[in-house]
């Protein structure tokens, strides 16, 4: 393969190559902790939630997949917007998010019930271990923009998360952004 380069604008997300995807909240019903704003959102004007683009690489051991992604600002109920969040078919494969503008949080979740919650601003550049779950949730009032890169061999789980979701949900309460832990004192595993 020859070298190549991409170019990105930091503002938008926007990348010069690669595949884009978009998600809006018809595609994500069963995600959002409000079942009902949800069907509501989706009904009215289905708005897009977040978008992102991934350069079209071979998936094997040895290139690194890199993308863009941005996540909108906005709520279904009270929960901010956010992407679909996976793991990594691959487990034991990690990843770094480059926040390059806006506000996030980085919710992550491994399969023994430990979390964490990382903020994510422009500059901050966010490992996610191996056997991390990860999604990333807009905070702010403007598009939440990150770069991610992430082993060729990764692949994604979608399914465990849309079954199970994450234990921690981010919301936005009487205007303070606040972290829905359902056992803060630990899960005891
Ligand atoms: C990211 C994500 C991207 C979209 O590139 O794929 O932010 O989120 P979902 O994949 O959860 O819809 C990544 O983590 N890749 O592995
Ligand atoms: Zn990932």
């Amino acid at each position: 393969m020859h070298p190549f380069r991409s170019d990105i604008d930091f503002q938008s997300g926007a990348m010069s190559r690669g595949v884009l995807r978009t998600r809006r909240v018809s595609d994500m019903l069963d995600y959002f902790a409000d079942k009902g704003a949800a069907r509501e959102a989706a009904e009215d004007r289905d708005p897009l939630v977040y978008q992102y683009t991934t350069i079209d690489l071979p998936e094997e051991s040895g290139h690194v997949l890199h993308g863009m992604t941005t996540i909108y600002p906005g709520l279904v109920g009270r929960e901010y917007y956010m992407t679909k969040g996976h793991y990594h078919r691959e487990r034991a494969a990690g990843e770094v998010y480059l926040c390059l503008s806006g506000l996030g949080k980085l919710v992550m979740e491994r399969e023994d019930g430990e979390t964490a919650v990382l903020d994510m601003e422009p500059g901050t550049a966010c490992y996610v271990p191996p056997y991390w779950a990860h999604r990333a949730c807009n905070v702010g009032e403007k598009p939440l923009v990150f770069f991610a890169s992430f082993p060729g061999h990764a692949g994604h789980d979608y399914g465990t998360v849309e079954q199970y979701g994450f234990a921690n949900r981010v919301e936005n309460h009487g205007g303070k952004t606040v972290v829905i832990d359902p056992m803060p004192e630990g899960r005891g595993l």
